[in-house]
């Protein structure tokens, strides 16, 4: 039998091999409702190419799945995403992106598993999904910061008035983002890991 033909797996890219200065590893979930901008966030900011599941959006998902202010989207997460950054030569971030339409929610449980903290995408069309996607990381201590995907037509609201409506206490930060640009979803990863920072050295984080 001929092993050497075409049929062999191919090695691991050498740009998608970990850094061999990296040091530590630590799992980051993004998560947010329908449509808000997981799957472009983790696409964006990945440096290996994001392994993502999505499927295009059946008629099952018409009716059940809001999907205001989406209307142009033709593919929804029905597993996850998974993507991977570098911050600094010692420390990789692991992105696991959640998927957003309800009915697949019940996947969240193993993701939030190990997870340090997350990044809550919040459209501020639909507000109020986030309470449900923030109550059930406080439910499980996962710590968040929260991210505002600027869509064009979203209404824009100074940052105190959305802590208000969103009913967060002062200390979790709030940023603006465009998921779609590399720089501005790596500026939302970096505010996380700043405020993990302060929460592991004011002794909150266990
Ligand atoms: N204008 C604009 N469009 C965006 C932005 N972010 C994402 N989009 C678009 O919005 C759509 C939804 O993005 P996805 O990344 O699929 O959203 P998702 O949260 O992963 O969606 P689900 O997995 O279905 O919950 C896509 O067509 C994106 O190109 C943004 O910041 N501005
Ligand atoms: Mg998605």
């Amino acid at each position: 039998m001929d092993f050497n033909g075409s049929d062999t797996i191919p090695g691991p890219r050498a740009a998608d091999q970990l850094p061999h200065t990296a040091q530590a590893a630590v799992k980051i979930v993004i998560v947010g409702g329908f449509g808000v901008g997981k799957t472009t966030m983790v696409g964006s900011v990945s440096e290996i190419k994001p392994l993502t599941t999505e499927e295009t959006m059946t008629q099952a998902g018409i009716g059940i799945d809001d999907d205001y202010g989406s209307e142009s989207k033709t593919a929804t997460t029905v597993a996850m995403d998974f993507g991977r950054i570098s911050i600094t030569d010692k420390l990789v971030l692991y992105l696991f992106g959640t998927p957003g339409q309800e009915r697949f929610w019940f996947l969240w449980n193993g993701l939030f598993e190990g997870a340090l903290g997350a990044v809550v995408l919040v459209d501020t069309r639909r507000l109020e999904v986030s309470f449900d996607v923030m109550g059930r990381l406080e439910e499980r201590g996962v710590p968040f910061v929260v991210a505002v995907n600027s869509f064009p037509d979203a209404p824009r609201h100074p940052v105190e008035e959305l802590r208000a409506a969103l009913d967060l206490t002062p200390e979790i930060p709030i940023i603006e983002c465009d998921v779609r640009r590399r720089a501005s979803s790596k500026d939302v990863l970096l505010t996380l890991m700043r405020f993990l920072h302060s929460l592991a050295l004011s002794g909150a984080l266990t």
